[in-house]
């Protein structure tokens, strides 16, 4: 193949000599690589995509877009742990749309007006920063207003308008629904988009390209077969419990949290509903984390992270969910190594 084309699934260069390697086409006239076709097709990985993507190159590519508006897309599973790492930071005196995605998966029943406020609150870590426009959107990419409200934010911003983000937050799949149709591949793996194209949308020109890789994002830090079991299709399901001495909770092999209750102590889950959640006297926590050694996924390499005297808080797992704490004297959250555990006030 001698010009340049790239996938308008994934952006990656287009290329017919190596099958295993990024961009692959049987044929040159191909206009969407192998993988893209097996993802869409199969929702199978070819090509471990993580090798693929540096956020040096990501940054890199940025700033050939200065005077472009960057929607900014985090989602409702690691805002906070996104807001606090700092990365907008390097956006400042950019024009920064913040798009807060998937809010689809809080409880049916959740107030999004109240959520609104509360993450506003959120927001005061970044108080200091200054853009040369700046707004909030909270959203999901199957919202049929999405359009409306994201044309309103943009009017009169910019001409090129970028979408950028940690992995998987959702930012194919937003510019899919502005556009109407499934033109760019999406999936669960982390690192589905591979290089950066320019989309056409009315007077716009819309950029789609690789996520960042977070390495704070709990996904990063387990087995890359367990993936998929983690995908979110449904909303997050609360799980409820009263506290009246002290406690351990172990949600499957990936996370255990030890409360020390006070009185009228409450927590509530707020994960993946396929995910068990076993809870134990702490007394005997030792004993069953021995036991189902084999299971637990992260054989001791885990962080620790302990928060006491919590009247009402939200503790979130970077990328996993969050859990509402109520009169706590102690809480001690056990994480796979890297992963980021946000106090925050809640926002339900
Ligand atoms: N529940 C829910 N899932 C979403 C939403 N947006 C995207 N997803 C899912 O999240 C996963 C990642 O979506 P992508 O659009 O590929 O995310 P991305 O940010 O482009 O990911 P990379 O290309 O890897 O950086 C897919 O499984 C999507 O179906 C949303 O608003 N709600
Ligand atoms: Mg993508």
């Amino acid at each position: 193949m001698n010009e340049t084309k790239i996938c308008k699934g994934c952006g990656a260069v287009l290329q017919n000599e190596f099958p295993g390697k990024a961009g692959y086409v049987m044929k040159a006239e191909q206009e969407l690589c192998q993988r893209c076709f097996r993802i869409r097709h199969y929702n199978d990985l070819t090509i471990n995509m993580l090798d693929e993507i540096t956020n040096e190159a990501i940054e890199k590519e940025l700033q050939n877009y200065a005077d472009a508006l960057f929607v900014v897309v985090t989602d409702i599973l690691s805002f906070s742990g996104f807001l606090k790492e700092g990365t907008l930071k390097s956006f400042q005196d950019r024009k920064v749309l913040l798009l807060i995605n998937k809010i689809d998966l809080l409880p049916k029943n959740a107030n999004l007006d109240k959520v609104a406020r509360n993450i506003s609150k959120e927001l005061s870590v970044i108080k200091d920063l200054k853009f040369r426009y700046f707004d909030i959107l909270l959203t999901h990419a199957k919202d049929d207003h999405f359009r409306e409200l994201f044309e309103e934010c943009v009017h009169g911003v910019a001409d090129r308008i970028v979408f950028v983000g940690n992995f998987n937050t959702g930012k194919s799949s937003l510019i899919n629904k502005l556009l109407g149709d499934q033109r760019l591949t999406v999936s669960s793996y982390p690192c589905t988009t591979l290089g950066f194209q320019e989309i056409p949308y009315g007077d716009y020109k819309l950029y789609d390209g690789p996520g960042s890789l977070s390495a704070h994002n709990l996904l990063m830090n387990i087995p890359q077969e367990l993936h998929h079991s983690l995908t979110f299709t449904t909303a997050l399901k609360p799980a409820v419990y009263q506290i009246y001495s002290p406690q351990s909770y172990f949600v499957e092999g990936l996370v255990r949290l030890d409360i020390v209750p006070q009185e009228n102590c409450s927590v509530i889950f707020y994960l993946n509903n396929r995910l068990d959640i076993h809870r134990t006297k702490t007394e005997n926590a030792e004993r069953y984390t021995e036991n189902n050694r084999k299971d637990f996924l992260f054989k001791g390499v885990h962080d620790v992270r302990t928060f006491g005297n919590i009247r009402r808080s939200d503790v979130e797992i970077n990328g996993f969910g969050f859990i509402t704490l109520k009169n706590v004297k102690k809480a001690t959250v056990f994480v796979p190594e890297n992963t980021a555990v946000t106090l925050r006030g809640t926002i339900l």
